[in-house]
């Protein structure tokens, strides 16, 4: 497959599951841009500017992909970098309700972007920002779990590893 794909989220933090889709599809499209979304309703615990370094961080190994943020609604975004595809992960079942409404109001906004599905790495199935910080936040050991880059981050937040 051909052209740039755009891979969006909240990556608060960004986990091993992000970077196995980013790695990836980074092999099925000549560039991905990995795109953090600034306008969140939730309260991130990361900065936009830290999360953006946290991903810089973690894909230096892989040439063709871009790290940057965006506002607003995604399909404006997807354009603008000139786009033609959206990828989403998917872990489980009740991944597929969100990602199906997501997809469909895309596709009904800009009929020619497709949302390209990613099935999880079995391996990163359970993991998601939200569990991760649960781990960090009562100094259990993230290792594995982030990107090596990220364990520091976390460790700023809430203390680091006392096993
Ligand atoms: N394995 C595989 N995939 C994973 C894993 C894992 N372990 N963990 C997460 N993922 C996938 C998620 O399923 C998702 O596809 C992606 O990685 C990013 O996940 P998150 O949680 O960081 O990001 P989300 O889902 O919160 O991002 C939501 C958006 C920011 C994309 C969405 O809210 C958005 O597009 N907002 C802009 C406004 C808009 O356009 N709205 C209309 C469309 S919804």
């Amino acid at each position: 497959m051909t052209g740039t794909a755009v891979y969006p989220g909240s990556f608060d933090p960004v986990t091993n599951g992000h970077l196995d889709i980013i790695e990836r599809s980074a092999k099925v499209f000549n560039k991905v841009v990995v795109a953090v979304l600034h306008n969140r309703n939730k309260e991130p615990l990361f900065s936009v500017d830290e999360r953006l370094t946290m991903l810089r961080e973690s894909v230096e190994h892989i040439p063709n992909v871009e790290i940057d943020s965006f506002n607003g609604l995604l399909i404006d975004y997807v354009r603008q970098k000139q786009a033609k595809t959206i990828v989403r992960g998917l872990r489980a079942v009740s991944d597929f309700e969100y990602e199906l409404q997501a997809a469909s109001i895309n596709r009904k906004l800009d009929p020619e972007i497709e949302t390209f599905f990613m099935m999880t790495n079995n391996q990163y199935s359970y993991l998601s920002s939200s569990i991760v910080k649960e781990v960090a936040k009562y100094e259990a050991d993230v290792k594995g779990l982030v990107p090596s880059p990220v364990d520091e981050y976390l460790y700023e937040k809430y203390g680091p590893f006392t096993a």
